[in-house]
């Protein structure tokens, strides 16, 4: 697929001690059709952005970690000022497969979707290639509830590998989410139960020695986090307390 006319696509890593998975994962995004790549870095002690830098990557620096949730905030800002078409959110860790971009924006393109997951559950794939066993439960169970919360079918809710229209991201109070991990959460609901159109990919992670893996505590936060999100958008659609992040 070659650079469509007119429609500018960015690339945006958000970085957190990557400097081991960096040069792989960015060697592997597909050029042709991507416009800009965009790291963020949130105060990593690895030398992630120098590493960056040399890799001639656009790179911005956060003076301390302020963890990701801001780490994307301060990328979404950016794309958007300069006039990004469709943003790709691509963890840097290699954990997802940077070839299926193309695929992954196509329905945007076509004017088909406005968000498009990359899922990495479909069957025990994930847990053959290394996934820990509470990810892959806790994976499941929360999809499974999102799903039932937010009337849906997808497969996995949280992957790291996204992309997403302008549009999209203009229509939501993306300042007013969490700086944590959570926020990828907010951010799901908040587009659907505004009527965006989301479509689902497929492509199993990788779990390399290297890649970046949130432990259990914090993991167990997120989980907890994405259920207090659902419940606020339950009160909010029963109207016992609105909250204007949902539509
Ligand atoms: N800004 C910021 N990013 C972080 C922090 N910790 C991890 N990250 C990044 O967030 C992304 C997701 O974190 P991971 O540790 O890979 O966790 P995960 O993808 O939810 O879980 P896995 O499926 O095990 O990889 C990675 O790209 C990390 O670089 C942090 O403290 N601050
Ligand atoms: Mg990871």
């Amino acid at each position: 697929m070659k650079k469509v006319e007119g429609k500018k696509v960015w690339v945006f890593l958000p970085a957190y001690n990557a400097r081991e998975t960096l040069k792989k994962t960015y060697q592997n995004i597909p050029r042709d059709l991507v416009h800009e790549i965009l790291l963020v870095d949130d105060a990593s002690q690895d030398g992630t952005p120098e590493l960056a830098r040399s890799l001639s990557i656009r790179t911005v620096v956060h003076e301390r970690n302020l963890g990701y949730g801001a780490n994307q905030k301060t990328g979404f800002r950016i794309a958007l000022k300069e006039g990004a078409d469709i943003i790709v959110l691509l963890h840097p860790d290699y954990q997802y497969d940077p070839q299926m971009i193309p695929e992954l924006i196509g329905s945007i393109l076509e004017d088909k979707a406005d968000v498009v997951l990359c899922s990495r559950m479909r069957g025990r794939e994930a847990l053959r290639r290394g996934m820990p066993y509470y990810k892959f439960i806790g994976n499941i169970f929360l999809t499974r509830v999102e799903n039932f919360f937010l009337g849906t079918s997808f497969s996995e809710l949280h992957t790291g590998l996204r992309a997403y229209s302008r549009v999209a991201l203009e229509a939501i109070p993306l300042e007013k989410n969490s700086d944590d991990f959570v926020f990828d959460s907010e951010m799901v609901v908040e587009l659907l139960t505004r009527g965006f159109r989301f479509a689902e990919i497929y492509s199993p992670a990788r779990y390399l020695p290297d890649s970046s893996s949130i432990g259990f505590f914090r993991s167990v936060v997120y989980g907890v986090e994405t259920l207090l999100v659902l419940f606020k958008y339950f009160f909010h659609r029963i109207g016992l307390v609105k909250d204007e992040r949902f539509g």
